[in-house]
Protein backbone atom coordinates (compact mmCIF):
# COMPACT_ATOMS: atom_id res chain seq x y z
CA UNK A 1 0.00 0.00 0.00
CA UNK A 2 1.52 3.29 -0.74
CA UNK A 3 1.94 6.12 2.56
CA UNK A 4 -0.99 8.13 2.06
CA UNK A 5 -3.85 6.73 0.24
CA UNK A 6 -7.00 8.93 0.13
CA UNK A 7 -10.07 7.63 -1.30
CA UNK A 8 -13.09 10.17 -2.22
CA UNK A 9 -16.67 8.64 -1.75
CA UNK A 10 -19.84 10.57 -3.03
CA UNK A 11 -23.23 9.35 -1.30
CA UNK A 12 -20.90 9.04 2.07
CA UNK A 13 -24.04 9.79 4.39
CA UNK A 14 -25.93 6.52 4.27
CA UNK A 15 -25.56 3.10 2.68
CA UNK A 16 -22.85 1.72 0.18
CA UNK A 17 -21.03 5.38 0.50
CA UNK A 18 -21.13 5.62 4.50
CA UNK A 19 -20.48 1.42 5.00
CA UNK A 20 -17.03 2.25 2.45
CA UNK A 21 -16.23 4.94 4.24
CA UNK A 22 -15.60 2.53 7.49
CA UNK A 23 -14.44 0.01 5.64
CA UNK A 24 -11.30 2.36 4.21
CA UNK A 25 -11.11 4.26 7.50
CA UNK A 26 -10.17 0.46 8.70
CA UNK A 27 -7.48 0.38 6.55
CA UNK A 28 -5.84 3.39 7.24
CA UNK A 29 -6.89 5.10 3.82
CA UNK A 30 -7.60 8.94 4.51
CA UNK A 31 -11.17 9.89 3.40
CA UNK A 32 -12.92 12.54 1.70
CA UNK A 33 -16.54 11.94 2.14
CA UNK A 34 -19.28 13.88 0.25
CA UNK A 35 -22.85 14.77 0.42
CA UNK A 36 -25.65 16.46 1.14
CA UNK A 37 -26.33 15.96 4.73
CA UNK A 38 -23.97 17.64 6.59
CA UNK A 39 -24.99 16.72 9.67
CA UNK A 40 -23.81 13.13 8.63
CA UNK A 41 -20.62 14.04 7.53
CA UNK A 42 -20.20 15.44 10.77
CA UNK A 43 -20.90 12.88 12.74
CA UNK A 44 -18.47 10.42 10.20
CA UNK A 45 -15.98 12.55 10.80
CA UNK A 46 -16.24 12.79 14.40
CA UNK A 47 -15.89 9.12 14.52
CA UNK A 48 -14.25 8.26 11.80
CA UNK A 49 -11.38 11.16 12.21
CA UNK A 50 -10.46 9.78 15.18
CA UNK A 51 -8.71 6.68 12.83
CA UNK A 52 -7.58 8.76 10.13
CA UNK A 53 -7.83 12.29 8.07
CA UNK A 54 -11.46 12.72 7.25
CA UNK A 55 -12.38 15.82 4.76
CA UNK A 56 -15.78 16.23 4.20
CA UNK A 57 -17.73 18.03 1.76
CA UNK A 58 -21.41 18.99 1.49
CA UNK A 59 -21.88 18.81 -2.25
CA UNK A 60 -24.99 18.05 -4.58
CA UNK A 61 -23.30 16.39 -7.78
CA UNK A 62 -25.76 17.97 -10.16
CA UNK A 63 -24.10 21.35 -9.14
CA UNK A 64 -21.01 21.08 -11.36
CA UNK A 65 -19.87 24.19 -10.58
CA UNK A 66 -19.90 23.52 -6.60
CA UNK A 67 -18.05 20.16 -7.30
CA UNK A 68 -15.50 21.84 -9.29
CA UNK A 69 -14.90 24.60 -6.89
CA UNK A 70 -14.68 21.76 -3.70
CA UNK A 71 -12.08 19.66 -5.53
CA UNK A 72 -9.83 22.86 -6.57
CA UNK A 73 -9.94 23.71 -2.54
CA UNK A 74 -9.05 20.28 -1.40
CA UNK A 75 -6.36 20.60 1.67
CA UNK A 76 -2.89 19.09 0.27
CA UNK A 77 -2.70 16.22 2.69
CA UNK A 78 -5.87 14.77 0.65
CA UNK A 79 -5.20 16.85 -2.34
CA UNK A 80 -3.47 13.22 -4.19
CA UNK A 81 -6.49 11.37 -4.66
CA UNK A 82 -5.94 7.58 -5.15
CA UNK A 83 -9.16 5.83 -5.33
CA UNK A 84 -12.93 8.07 -6.55
CA UNK A 85 -15.82 6.08 -5.75
CA UNK A 86 -18.30 7.70 -7.67
CA UNK A 87 -21.98 6.17 -5.21
CA UNK A 88 -24.20 9.05 -5.23
CA UNK A 89 -27.47 8.15 -6.70
CA UNK A 90 -31.17 7.17 -6.76
CA UNK A 91 -34.10 5.91 -8.23
CA UNK A 92 -37.20 7.31 -8.26
CA UNK A 93 -41.13 6.72 -9.38
CA UNK A 94 -40.95 2.65 -9.01
CA UNK A 95 -44.49 2.44 -11.16
CA UNK A 96 -44.73 2.09 -14.50
CA UNK A 97 -43.26 4.53 -17.19
CA UNK A 98 -46.62 5.73 -18.29
CA UNK A 99 -47.29 7.03 -14.84
CA UNK A 100 -44.22 8.38 -13.99
CA UNK A 101 -43.63 12.42 -12.83
CA UNK A 102 -40.93 14.16 -15.73
CA UNK A 103 -39.20 15.81 -12.62
CA UNK A 104 -38.36 12.39 -11.01
CA UNK A 105 -37.05 11.36 -14.52
CA UNK A 106 -35.12 14.40 -14.72
CA UNK A 107 -33.84 14.33 -11.66
CA UNK A 108 -32.06 10.50 -12.22
CA UNK A 109 -30.59 11.94 -14.87
CA UNK A 110 -29.52 14.54 -13.24
CA UNK A 111 -27.82 12.52 -10.27
CA UNK A 112 -27.44 9.43 -11.33
CA UNK A 113 -25.60 10.87 -15.12
CA UNK A 114 -24.82 14.12 -14.91
CA UNK A 115 -23.73 13.85 -11.57
CA UNK A 116 -21.68 11.16 -12.28
CA UNK A 117 -20.06 12.96 -15.04
CA UNK A 118 -19.30 16.17 -13.13
CA UNK A 119 -17.38 14.41 -10.61
CA UNK A 120 -15.49 12.29 -12.76
CA UNK A 121 -14.76 15.54 -14.85
CA UNK A 122 -13.58 17.32 -11.84
CA UNK A 123 -11.37 14.94 -9.89
CA UNK A 124 -9.44 13.05 -13.30
CA UNK A 125 -6.32 15.12 -13.15
CA UNK A 126 -5.78 14.39 -9.82
CA UNK A 127 -6.28 10.25 -10.37
CA UNK A 128 -4.21 11.14 -13.75
CA UNK A 129 -0.98 12.87 -11.61
CA UNK A 130 -1.49 9.59 -9.21
CA UNK A 131 -1.08 7.47 -12.20
CA UNK A 132 -0.90 3.75 -11.38
CA UNK A 133 -3.00 2.55 -9.26
CA UNK A 134 -5.10 5.31 -9.06
CA UNK A 135 -8.80 3.93 -9.23
CA UNK A 136 -12.21 4.88 -10.07
CA UNK A 137 -14.91 2.66 -9.14
CA UNK A 138 -18.50 3.91 -10.81
CA UNK A 139 -21.54 2.40 -8.64
CA UNK A 140 -24.04 0.77 -11.74
CA UNK A 141 -26.72 -1.65 -11.04
CA UNK A 142 -28.14 -4.88 -12.27
CA UNK A 143 -31.05 -2.52 -13.62
CA UNK A 144 -27.94 -0.90 -16.06
CA UNK A 145 -28.09 -4.75 -17.41
CA UNK A 146 -31.57 -6.36 -16.70
CA UNK A 147 -34.66 -5.09 -17.66
CA UNK A 148 -37.54 -5.18 -14.96
CA UNK A 149 -40.94 -3.15 -14.90
CA UNK A 150 -40.55 0.12 -13.12
CA UNK A 151 -37.09 0.87 -14.40
CA UNK A 152 -37.52 2.83 -17.19
CA UNK A 153 -34.76 5.54 -16.37
CA UNK A 154 -33.32 4.30 -13.60
CA UNK A 155 -31.66 1.29 -15.41
CA UNK A 156 -30.95 3.66 -18.32
CA UNK A 157 -28.98 5.63 -16.35
CA UNK A 158 -26.93 2.78 -14.69
CA UNK A 159 -26.67 1.38 -18.20
CA UNK A 160 -24.81 4.93 -19.37
CA UNK A 161 -22.50 3.87 -15.75
CA UNK A 162 -21.43 1.21 -17.35
CA UNK A 163 -21.11 2.35 -20.77
CA UNK A 164 -19.22 5.19 -19.61
CA UNK A 165 -17.04 3.21 -17.47
CA UNK A 166 -15.92 1.24 -20.44
CA UNK A 167 -15.30 4.10 -22.93
CA UNK A 168 -13.22 6.01 -20.21
CA UNK A 169 -10.65 2.90 -20.27
CA UNK A 170 -9.84 3.09 -23.77
CA UNK A 171 -8.98 6.86 -23.67
CA UNK A 172 -7.28 6.16 -20.66
CA UNK A 173 -4.99 3.09 -21.19
CA UNK A 174 -1.79 3.89 -20.84
CA UNK A 175 -2.34 6.60 -17.76
CA UNK A 176 -1.90 3.39 -14.94
CA UNK A 177 -5.59 5.09 -13.93
CA UNK A 178 -7.90 1.70 -13.55
CA UNK A 179 -12.13 1.93 -14.15
CA UNK A 180 -14.42 -0.46 -13.00
CA UNK A 181 -18.34 -0.25 -13.18
CA UNK A 182 -19.24 -2.41 -10.00
CA UNK A 183 -23.12 -3.91 -10.93
CA UNK A 184 -24.88 -4.80 -6.77
CA UNK A 185 -28.36 -6.43 -6.89
CA UNK A 186 -30.87 -5.68 -4.09
CA UNK A 187 -28.78 -4.63 -1.20
CA UNK A 188 -30.65 -3.23 2.04
CA UNK A 189 -29.71 0.33 2.01
CA UNK A 190 -31.76 3.59 2.46
CA UNK A 191 -32.43 3.41 -1.48
CA UNK A 192 -35.86 1.81 -1.47
CA UNK A 193 -37.26 4.48 1.39
CA UNK A 194 -35.58 6.99 -1.09
CA UNK A 195 -37.01 4.99 -4.05
CA UNK A 196 -41.04 5.11 -2.88
CA UNK A 197 -40.33 8.81 -1.25
CA UNK A 198 -40.27 7.37 2.35
CA UNK A 199 -42.94 4.67 2.22
CA UNK A 200 -41.14 2.95 5.09
CA UNK A 201 -43.55 -0.06 4.68
CA UNK A 202 -42.79 -0.54 1.01
CA UNK A 203 -39.16 -1.15 1.93
CA UNK A 204 -39.60 -3.15 4.80
CA UNK A 205 -42.13 -5.58 2.79
CA UNK A 206 -39.18 -5.37 -0.30
CA UNK A 207 -36.27 -6.73 2.46
CA UNK A 208 -38.40 -8.59 3.76
CA UNK A 209 -38.33 -12.50 4.04
CA UNK A 210 -35.35 -12.96 2.33
CA UNK A 211 -31.61 -11.89 2.48
CA UNK A 212 -30.73 -9.18 0.44
CA UNK A 213 -26.49 -7.63 0.24
CA UNK A 214 -25.50 -5.72 2.88
CA UNK A 215 -24.13 -2.28 2.20
CA UNK A 216 -20.86 -4.32 4.00
CA UNK A 217 -21.19 -6.52 1.09
CA UNK A 218 -20.64 -3.96 -1.11
CA UNK A 219 -17.84 -1.22 0.28
CA UNK A 220 -15.89 -4.55 0.77
CA UNK A 221 -15.42 -5.01 -2.86
CA UNK A 222 -14.97 -1.70 -3.45
CA UNK A 223 -12.03 -2.10 -1.18
CA UNK A 224 -11.13 -5.40 -2.84
CA UNK A 225 -11.04 -3.59 -6.42
CA UNK A 226 -9.00 -0.79 -5.22
CA UNK A 227 -6.42 -2.80 -3.73
CA UNK A 228 -5.80 -5.01 -6.49
CA UNK A 229 -2.02 -4.77 -8.00
CA UNK A 230 -1.55 -2.14 -10.04
CA UNK A 231 -1.46 -4.00 -13.38
CA UNK A 232 -4.96 -5.36 -12.88
CA UNK A 233 -8.85 -3.59 -13.81
CA UNK A 234 -11.97 -5.10 -13.09
CA UNK A 235 -13.87 -3.74 -15.80
CA UNK A 236 -17.27 -4.65 -14.51
CA UNK A 237 -18.58 -6.86 -11.24
CA UNK A 238 -22.06 -7.85 -11.37
CA UNK A 239 -22.98 -9.28 -7.69
CA UNK A 240 -26.61 -10.38 -6.71
CA UNK A 241 -27.43 -12.19 -3.73
CA UNK A 242 -28.03 -15.94 -3.85
CA UNK A 243 -31.84 -14.94 -3.27
CA UNK A 244 -32.24 -13.18 -6.59
CA UNK A 245 -32.47 -14.51 -10.16
CA UNK A 246 -34.54 -13.79 -13.15
CA UNK A 247 -37.69 -14.66 -14.13
CA UNK A 248 -39.24 -15.81 -17.63
CA UNK A 249 -40.05 -13.31 -19.85
CA UNK A 250 -43.40 -11.83 -19.44
CA UNK A 251 -46.39 -12.38 -21.92
CA UNK A 252 -49.48 -10.42 -23.07
CA UNK A 253 -52.24 -12.72 -23.77
CA UNK A 254 -55.67 -12.27 -24.87
P1 LIG B 1 -28.74 5.27 -0.13
O1 LIG B 1 -30.01 5.98 -0.41
O2 LIG B 1 -28.55 4.63 1.19
O3 LIG B 1 -27.49 6.23 -0.41
C1 LIG B 1 -27.47 7.11 -1.49
C2 LIG B 1 -26.40 8.15 -1.28
O4 LIG B 1 -26.36 9.01 -2.43
C3 LIG B 1 -26.64 9.02 -0.07
O5 LIG B 1 -25.44 9.16 0.66
C4 LIG B 1 -27.06 10.36 -0.66
O6 LIG B 1 -26.56 11.42 0.16
C5 LIG B 1 -26.33 10.36 -1.99
N1 LIG B 1 -26.94 11.25 -2.96
C6 LIG B 1 -28.15 11.10 -3.57
N2 LIG B 1 -28.38 12.16 -4.36
C7 LIG B 1 -27.31 13.00 -4.25
C8 LIG B 1 -26.96 14.25 -4.80
N3 LIG B 1 -27.78 14.90 -5.65
N4 LIG B 1 -25.77 14.81 -4.47
C9 LIG B 1 -24.95 14.17 -3.62
N5 LIG B 1 -25.21 13.00 -3.06
C10 LIG B 1 -26.39 12.41 -3.37
O7 LIG B 1 -28.61 4.16 -1.29
P2 LIG B 1 -27.45 3.13 -1.68
O8 LIG B 1 -26.33 3.18 -0.75
O9 LIG B 1 -28.12 1.84 -1.90
O10 LIG B 1 -27.06 3.72 -3.10
C11 LIG B 1 -25.75 4.02 -3.48
C12 LIG B 1 -25.60 3.76 -4.97
O11 LIG B 1 -25.82 2.37 -5.21
C13 LIG B 1 -26.61 4.49 -5.85
O12 LIG B 1 -25.93 4.94 -7.00
C14 LIG B 1 -27.62 3.41 -6.22
O13 LIG B 1 -28.25 3.66 -7.44
C15 LIG B 1 -26.71 2.21 -6.29
N6 LIG B 1 -27.33 0.89 -6.16
C16 LIG B 1 -28.10 0.56 -5.07
C17 LIG B 1 -28.63 -0.71 -4.96
C18 LIG B 1 -29.51 -1.11 -3.83
O14 LIG B 1 -30.29 -2.08 -3.99
N7 LIG B 1 -29.43 -0.47 -2.67
C19 LIG B 1 -28.34 -1.73 -5.96
C20 LIG B 1 -27.54 -1.28 -7.06
C21 LIG B 1 -27.04 -0.02 -7.13
P3 LIG B 1 -27.36 12.75 0.53
O15 LIG B 1 -28.83 12.43 0.49
O16 LIG B 1 -26.84 13.11 1.89
O17 LIG B 1 -26.93 13.73 -0.50
C1 LIG C 1 -31.12 -1.38 -7.81
C2 LIG C 1 -30.95 -2.84 -7.75
O1 LIG C 1 -32.22 -5.04 -7.54
O2 LIG C 1 -33.40 -2.99 -6.97
O3 LIG C 1 -30.00 -0.77 -8.35
O4 LIG C 1 -32.87 -3.46 -9.27
S1 LIG C 1 -32.44 -3.63 -7.89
Amino acid sequence: MKANNVVLITGATSGFGEAAAKVFAAAGWSLILCGRRLSRLETLKETLGQQVAVHIIEMDVRNSAAVKQAIEDLPADVADITTLINNAGLALAPQPAQQVDLADWQTMIDTNVSGLVNVTHAVLPALLRHGAGATMINIGSIAGQWPYPGSHVYGASKAFVKQFSYNLRCDLLGTGVRVTDLAPGIAETEFTLVRTKGDRAASDTLYRGTTPLSAQDIAEQMFYIATLPDHMNINHIEVMPVRQAWQPFAIDRD
